[in-house]
């Protein structure tokens, strides 16, 4: 492949962007070399500017579950934009979408819609310690909430890809109250409650771990969570920013039966407009200004750009069969990477719940950010440059998860699969 005009443009963004980028995760720190420069998506494909062609796994980090430029959605967006791009006062969309969230998500009987998940994060946290009037939190190790300094302890995604365990110009007084329990792992979680338990205002998790390479709950480790969080009186906080609308359309509270008291979204639900989302418990959420002492606000914050977007994607999304053949083709593509890597003799472990995926270069099961420390880290950056270089794009990273849309089934799927052997003989070298 010719790279010489991503080359060039990336050597401009350097001149603005600290590392050229405006997320870390984009860089290719940790597989080394840089990234291309993208020109175009379409359907599973992005194109870069040099005109090559790659089938993308990462769809903006989950949320394209139709690929890229859908049609409607495209069409949703124009029709609006013509009617007004923010207006920063009520408007009727924003209950259109509240209204498709709450059918898929029944636990979210009020919301409020944000611009990230990050800043979803921050504020769950800020209304868990102000209506359980506690101060500490419980998260998991690898597990990212967003960048909010609260949150930064322990990360994964970029925090994690970059060996950033600790956040420079997060004050440590700041994190003193965010404690570290193990993910899979309910005795790391009963031990912090046996300590300072009735000082826990929250547990904070992702319940299908997507920051971290892909982790799935063993057992009963969700139904354990709730347990022991209503057993103290803290709130217990599913962040579904990833596996929202993925693991299954009403997320992993519908797929595990779990009704946590207060969920994250994002992603999905602005259809790759910048939005998130945190809603909850009715008593908990009235304690949100205006109605209560909770401050949290936003000029752009239920955008009716992102609204539609959503809207449009959500619709399309849940219609009979399509989310199905979205999870067959993930399904598909794991299995593709089990044989690939067995073909070749290379241990690997690969999953998937719904339509997100991940596969570490190990031969023992992968359960926890600790387990991680066994996977072949040099392997997979092999194995992510030979696939690249072969027109496939998975995450620049050993440590994020993979995302299939509905546009994937078929040649995009296909192709991938004919090109696997080509990333597990380099994966060997
Ligand atoms: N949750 C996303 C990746 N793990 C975030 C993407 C980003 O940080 O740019």
């Amino acid at each position: 492949m010719n790279h010489t005009e991503s080359a060039k443009a990336f050597e401009r963004a350097k001149g603005f962007f600290p590392g050229g980028v405006n997320s870390p995760v984009r860089a290719f720190r940790s597989v080394g070399g840089d990234p291309f420069i993208v020109k175009y998506g379409k359907g599973p494909y992005l194109f870069d500017v040099d005109g090559n062609r790659y089938v993308d796994y990462i769809n903006s980090w989950g949320p394209l579950v139709l690929g890229h430029a859908y049609p409607s959605v495209v069409e949703a967006i124009a029709t609006q934009a013509a009617r007004g791009t923010s207006f920063g006062a009520c408007h009727e969309l924003e209950s259109d979408l509240a209204a498709v969230v709450r059918e898929l998500y029944p636990s979210l009987e009020l919301m409020r819609f944000v611009n990230s998940g990050t800043e979803a994060g921050m504020s769950v946290i800020r209304l868990a310690r102000g209506f359980t009037n506690r101060r500490k939190l419980v998260k998991f190790e690898g597990c990212y909430h967003g960048h909010a300094d609260v949150l930064l302890a322990k990360a994964g995604s970029g925090v994690l890809t970059l060996g950033l365990p600790e956040c420079s110009g997060v004050p440590s007084q700041v994190v003193s109250d965010t404690l570290i329990a193990e993910y899979n792992n309910l005795d790391s979680v009963e031990r912090l409650f046996a300590e300072c338990g009735d000082d826990i205002a929250a547990v904070i998790v992702e319940p299908v771990v997507g920051n971290c390479g892909l982790l799935v709950p063993q057992d009963d480790f969700l139904k354990g969570l709730r347990r022991i969080t209503e057993k103290a009186g803290a709130l217990l906080i599913f962040d579904e920013v990833m596996t929202g609308f993925r693991v299954a359309l009403g997320g992993a509270q519908a797929l595990y039966g779990i009704q946590p008291d207060l969920t994250m979204l994002g992603k999905v639900i602005g259809g790759g407009l910048p939005v998130g989302a945190f809603g909850g418990r009715r008593d908990i959420m009235e304690m949100l200004a205006p109605l209560g002492p909770v401050y949290q606000a936003g000029t752009l914050s239920g955008n009716p750009l992102a609204m539609v977007a959503g809207m449009t994607t959500i619709s399309e999304w849940r219609k009979p069969g399509v989310f199905e053949s979205a999870e067959r083709t993930t399904q598909s593509l794991v299995d593709g990477l089990r044989r690939g890597a067995e073909a070749e003799g290379i241990p690997l472990v690969a999953d998937s719940v719904g339509t997100m995926f991940g596969f570490f270069f190990s031969s023992t099961p992968v359960r926890s950010f600790k387990d991680t420390a066994q996977a072949d880290k040099a392997a997979f950056n092999r194995f992510f440059h030979a696939m690249l270089e072969a027109g496939v794009y998975f995450a620049p990273s050993a440590f994020e998860a993979g995302f299939v849309s509905a546009a994937h089934a078929g040649e995009g799927l296909d192709y991938t699969l004919e090109r696997l052997s080509t990333g597990f003989k380099a994966a060997k070298n």
